[in-house]
């Protein structure tokens, strides 16, 4: 792993033309890692960076440093030949989307990541599958250059910490987890600050939204399972975007009987699309059913039916895990 540090800050100094790329539906770790490995290379090496995006940029996270310097992956010749291309938590080349094509005409691909399916799709393939999140690989590759981490990367590192470790209580949670925050902290990283900016800043619509799709919770098995449902007319009627939705499937997880908990968002007609979450049941197979994938206790499908089937052949199925 050393060796590839090393090899990464040898082609870094090499480039003169220097693209990052984030995964589709950014989050905070993408978006964190992004902004926090561009802006050390500007800062040690005097090269400029373009941070780019893939599909919409969330608002979420625009109190992120120099946030204003992302770029849409749409907005770049896609014949241009970069010297070097890095993507950052990105788990499979077809994450980048529209990026994909001009990774591969990078003269060097490198990529950095945490996802244990990742094959490793690039020249240099930095993969830790047991790292919480890719913040903390970029920590450790700033400290083995023997770099100072200023204020600005060490917030944008917490913020990838802070949310892939979805404000550490998932199980990636670990003593190294707290000893980087602990470090990042001293750096000058305010958790209070942090956590308000990236969790307490919604429109007042979102949380009222919000509160109306888990008031339209339904129970089922004794308050073992939890589902609710997002038409689009729900949407359109509190102006909802995307990332309204964001976090509520965790709100229906937090009833004490519920093992496990379902939203289901229409799409466009015809097509549901479905988060779930359990407390100790493993959702993969329930989710592999309909085609779609994740983690143990956070999964995710598309069903292509109207909402209304969708979640009578989900809560079947579902119900079938907890009989
Ligand atoms: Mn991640």
């Amino acid at each position: 792993m050393e060796n590839s540090f090393s090899e990464l800050r040898d082609k870094i100094e090499k480039a003169e033309s220097i693209i990052v790329f984030s995964h589709v539906s950014p989050d905070g770790d993408t978006l964190g890692s992004n902004l926090a490995i561009s802006l050390m290379i500007e800062k040690y090496f005097n090269k400029k960076v373009d941070s780019t995006f893939v599909g919409k940029l969330p608002n979420t996270y625009n109190y992120l440093p120099d946030f204003e310097r992302f770029i849409d992956v749409q907005d770049i010749d896609k014949t241009k030949q970069y010297d070097l291309a890095i993507a950052v938590d990105v788990a499979s080349k077809d994450r980048m989307v529209f990026g994909t094509q001009i990774f591969d005409n990078a003269k060097v691909k490198v990529n950095i990541d945490h996802h244990k399916t990742n094959i490793g799709y690039a020249d240099i393939n930095i993969v830790e599958g047991d790292a919480a999140c890719v913040g903390i690989i970029l920590y450790k590759i700033f400290r083995a250059w023997e770099l100072d981490i200023p204020k600005e990367v060490a917030r944008c590192i917490y913020t990838s910490l802070l949310t892939d470790t979805g404000g550490f209580k998932y199980e990636n949670t670990t003593p190294e987890t707290f000893m980087l925050a602990a470090d990042l902290v001293r750096l000058g990283v305010s958790p209070t600050y942090e956590f308000r900016a990236c969790y307490e800043t919604k429109p007042q619509s979102m949380v009222q939204f919000q509160a109306y799709v888990v008031s339209n919770t339904v129970f089922y098995n004794s308050g073992k399972i939890a589902f609710s449902k997002i038409t689009r007319s729900d949407m359109s009627k509190f102006n909802a975007t995307d990332d309204y939705t964001e976090g509520i499937v965790e709100v229906l997880r937090t009833s004490k009987n519920v093992e496990i908990a379902a939203i289901l968002k229409e799409t466009k007609e015809g097509y549901t699309k479905v988060s779930l979450r359990s407390k100790t049941l493993d959702l993969t197979p329930i989710v592999m059913d309909f085609g779609g994938g994740g983690h143990t206790f956070a999964a995710g499908c598309t069903i292509k039916k109207p909402i209304a089937i969708a979640f009578d052949k989900l809560l079947k199925r579902v119900q079938s895990e907890i009989e």
